[in-house]
């Protein structure tokens, strides 16, 4: 039997990986097997296509091409400016945007060009001028403590982490909440939901350069005109981070004031969770930025990735073919139908259900924290992250969340009814799940007690409902 040019290309991988060190080739089968038989529920994760995987491994990934098409700092760049500008213009109409940057490495990256891209732009100095390359000769030292006391006493105003923003956003332990000074907006204690005049009242307060929307464990639609008009009434500079939603916007399922693109100064995203392309970042925005933002490299990216480079162009030309409209909207109507079924069996969920990807359990119900949660769940074949939830008493650390998304449930071809099994599963691991104790006794935040022939006969559950939506069914290894 022939076989198909999927399983032909990922054999034959292997078998040269193997001929030189045969432990990489058997981890890399063993991780495709793991992802096969595990109900993978983290919310950032997916399963790029087998062209996005196979776009990435060749010799692309020999190429450095610092600086950007047309002004490259290395010489023999022409293939490489051809996936670069191929993916830049599939992003560009995917996104509606004017300017795509596509060296981004991964998220933070993205954000830390970005930010630069603001300072540069709106920080008022003569001495910022001069240290662009030409004139950097020109600078003297006492424009140099100018230039530095000026970029450091500039004001960020994001959503805290444990109401869902992301570490980049200007948290303390981040490089965010150190380059910045910084302030964070929650939100409401009864309801969860962002509460815009409660923004509103923070960003007249503070008066930041920057204010920053998005998430990567909100489990709502946020308003970017409202927020534009926040940043508009103090004179900000808008940023949002689309990398948890950038499918669901790409998909059309995100329009209006919730599709960012119209509505703000900067967007950086990732690639590799709802997009379902390969590991890495972007940013999209105006004239404007364009000019500062393709400083990203070398001024804050080490040298580009070509090899992933083109592994954006695949993935971001699928994502501009009508079906992925059908599995972003697919996506959302999973997480709903996930939610709906925790919440019927009694979980607490944060804002009480979802209108994205993600559900956010609150599982001081179930009496546990979230690492203990993640555990048990984990000991029985579910994938998830323990995630704060907003004010967690346990921290970021042991937390009082779970985080689950569907974006690779979906692409393997779930829907609603294995979602409503799905919340079955979850629900009784973590009903079964009792906290553990320290070896003195006291309290354990980490121990958990979970009878192991439950996890066993719930793994088998999961399993079974896996066994009929094959993950990558074309890649035979044999
Ligand atoms: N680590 C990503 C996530 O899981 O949301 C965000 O950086």
């Amino acid at each position: 039997m022939s076989l198909n040019a999927e399983s032909t290309a990922f054999r034959s991988a292997l078998e040269v990986i193997r001929a030189v060190e045969p432990r990489v080739a058997d981890a890399i089968g063993a991780e495709l097997a793991d992802q096969r038989e595990s109900l993978k529920l983290i919310a950032s994760e997916n399963y790029a296509s087998p062209a996005t995987l196979l776009a990435m491994g060749n010799w692309f990934s020999d190429k450095y091409a610092e600086g950007t098409i047309g002004r490259r700092f290395y010489a023999g760049c022409q293939n490489v400016d051809t996936v670069e500008a191929l993916a830049a213009e599939h992003a560009k109409e995917l996104f509606g945007a004017a300017h795509a940057y596509v060296q981004p490495h991964s998220g933070i990256d993205a954000n830390l060009v970005a930010f630069w891209a603001i300072l540069a732009d709106r920080v008022e100095s003569p001495a910022l001028k001069k240290a662009q390359v030409r004139q950097v000769n020109e600078l003297t030292e006492a424009d140099w403590f100018a230039l530095r006391r000026e970029l450091g006493n500039q004001r960020m105003l994001g959503m805290s982490l444990d109401a869902g923003g992301h570490l980049t956003h200007g948290f303390r332990p981040n490089i965010s909440g150190k380059m910045f000074d910084q302030r964070s907006y929650g939100t409401d204690p009864a309801t969860g939901l962002i509460d815009y005049d409660k923004v509103a009242e923070a960003a007249r307060e503070f008066k930041p350069l920057i204010l920053v929307a998005g998430y990567s464990a909100y489990p709502r639609k946020v308003n970017f005109r409202i927020m534009r008009e926040i940043a508009d009434s103090v004179g900000a500079t808008f940023m949002v981070d689309m990398a948890h939603f950038a499918g669901l916007v790409a998909g059309k399922v995100f329009t209006g004031d919730f599709d960012p693109v119209p509505h703000a100064h900067i967007v950086t995203t990732t690639t590799h969770k709802s997009l379902r392309g390969p590991r890495g970042g972007m940013v999209l925005c105006g004239p404007e930025l364009a000019d500062q933002v393709d400083r990203g490299c070398p001024m804050v990216l080490g040298g580009p990735l070509p090899h992933v480079m083109a592994a954006k162009a695949v993935a971001l030309a699928e994502a501009r073919r009508p079906d992925f409209a059908d599995y972003a909207q697919r996506i959302v109507d999973n997480a709903q139908a996930l939610a709906d079924g925790l919440l019927r069996r009694g979980a607490k969920l944060v804002t009480g259900g979802t209108d994205n990807h993600l559900v956010l359990i609150d599982v001081s119900g179930y009496g546990l924290t979230g690492r203990q949660a993640e555990q048990a769940l984990l000991d029985s074949g579910i994938v998830t992250n323990r995630n704060a939830v907003p004010q967690d008493p346990n921290g970021a650390w042991y937390t009082s969340g779970i985080r689950i998304g569907t974006p690779a449930l979906t692409t393997r071809g779930l829907g609603a009814a294995e979602m409503d099994t799905t919340a079955e599963l979850i629900h009784t691991v973590l009903g079964q799940t009792t906290p553990g104790a320290n070896a003195d006794g006291t309290p354990s935040k980490a121990k958990y007690v979970l009878d192991p022939a439950l996890a066993e006969t719930v793994s088998k559950q999961a399993s079974d409902l896996l066994s009929g939506f094959p993950l990558y069914p074309a890649v035979d290894l044999g």
